[in-house]
């Protein structure tokens, strides 16, 4: 098909990007890296913003006049505009810097939903979430006696959709739900869910922990409320994530954390706090972190989100034949189609944990446990799975060598 072919990646001149990738983990050993969905790898064009700021401009931001003190804050304020430009938010001031989407996610939660919601309020979630999108709204729900129903997740790995509707007429304020699931891989249908929650008068926000990396994402198309996302998972650097949100709700929300720059006066009993997106940024941010994730997403808008997307499908597509291939081996979730780059499995009588230390020695990185999804592990009844999760740099022959492994794990185990 032309289309694919116009799409496709340079998978081998991609992979020279990655330092890392030409690594090996044992003599001989080179390293088959399949666990993109815990943390990606990072492209040289990332390492070298990161340290072009410290060698060249490292100051703080927002506070000095020196020459370094507004390079910093330019470069920051850029990394801003590119990264809001990367999902299509129209206006910079929509998008704050966090640590990562579990903070993005519990910015929410301390602010406009304990300002905007009250006893008897009710969050809707999904049985698909990671911890991060359920842990804060528990906390929050003891607190405020709000309730947290929950959208089934059906036997093939898909949200019920039916249910998701009935649900709704009960009028929840706010529907959290990740855009694609870390176990199951599968991409919810989140422009369709928003309508509907809208419709039902919620307001909507989506973890975008695991899309925002693998995906074309369009906030604005999507209309979303809020959308948390991780710079580590998308070729930036650990410590920098982001919250976006619709800028007449981040204008209304209490400050997060207060300190430094969130304010525009202190007095000793009170402050004015600053405006948007400064609020909701006390003290001094992650700034070369910032400016990595500003290289990655150039990177990534270089490589092009959609070729990203079609190279992971044509991947799990062929992990998900090669590992039907396999006896005992069982893959949760749905078809290549409706998931992203991801397949978590069972294989029959062999402790996950076992199986990735037998690849670890092969050179192969997966995950194994509940990936911080404990209740969707409980839904499938399996206390653990191995995970392979994909990005741009990975190859089918990686999955072959992931399937060769899976033989011999069954070999040392029969
Ligand atoms: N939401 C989803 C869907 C995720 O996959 C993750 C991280 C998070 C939230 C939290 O992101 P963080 O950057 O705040 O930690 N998921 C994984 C994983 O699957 N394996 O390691 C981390």
């Amino acid at each position: 098909m032309a289309a694919s072919e116009t799409l496709a990646l340079d998978v081998r001149r991609l992979r020279a990007e990655f330092p890392v990738l030409t690594r090996q983990v044992g003599p001989g050993v080179p390293l088959i890296y399949l666990d993109s969905a815990a943390t990606s790898q990072k492209p040289r064009a990332v390492i070298q913003a990161m340290s072009s700021f410290y060698e060249k401009h490292n100051s703080n931001i927002h506070r000095g006049i020196h020459a370094l003190a507004e390079e910093a804050t330019e470069a920051y304020e850029a990394a801003r505009a590119r990264v809001a430009q990367f999902v299509h938010a129209g206006d910079p001031r929509s998008l704050i810097f966090t640590r990562n989407t579990t903070e993005a996610i519990n910015l929410v939660a301390h602010t406009w939903a304990r300002m905007a919601l009250g006893p008897g309020d009710m969050i809707l979630l999904t049985e698909m979430e990671h911890h991060s999108n359920l842990v804060p709204w528990q906390m929050l729900a003891a607190e405020k006696g709000l309730v947290l129903e929950f959208v089934p997740v059906t036997d093939a790995g898909l949200l019920d959709l039916d249910v998701y509707s009935s649900l709704l007429s009960r009028g929840p304020r706010l529907v959290a739900f990740s855009h694609m699931s870390n176990v199951l891989g599968t991409i919810n249908p989140v422009g369709q869910m928003t309508a509907a929650a809208h419709a039902a008068g919620a307001k909507v926000l989506i973890d975008a922990a695991q899309s925002v990396p693998h995906l074309p994402v369009d906030v604005e198309d999507l209309e979303v409320d809020f959308m948390a996302f991780s710079g580590h998972k998308m070729c930036g650097p650990t410590g920098v994530g982001v919250l976006y949100g619709r800028l007449e709700l981040l204008e209304a929300m209490p400050p997060f954390l207060g300190g430094g720059d969130m304010i525009k006066r202190v007095h000793l009993r009170s402050f004015v706090a600053n405006d948007v997106p400064h609020k909701f940024e006390a003290g001094t941010p992650a700034i070369a972190e910032a400016i990595g994730l500003g290289a990655a997403v150039d990177f990534l808008t270089s490589v092009g989100m959609p070729a990203v997307r079609q190279a992971e499908e044509t991947l799990v597509g062929y992990a998900l034949d090669r590992l039907a291939e396999v006896p005992g081996v069982r893959v949760l979730g749905p078809e290549a189609e409706q998931r992203g780059g991801v397949a978590s499995f069972t294989f029959e009588g062999i402790h996950p944990h076992d199986i990735a230390q037998l690849l670890d020695r092969q050179g192969i990185a997966v995950r194994a446990g509940h990936h911080c999804a404990m209740p969707l592990h409980e839904r499938y009844g399996v206390p653990a799975t191995t995970r392979a999760s994909f990005y741009l740099y990975n190859t089918t022959e990686e999955i072959d060598s992931l399937i060769a492994g899976l033989y011999k794990v069954k070999e040392i185990f029969n």
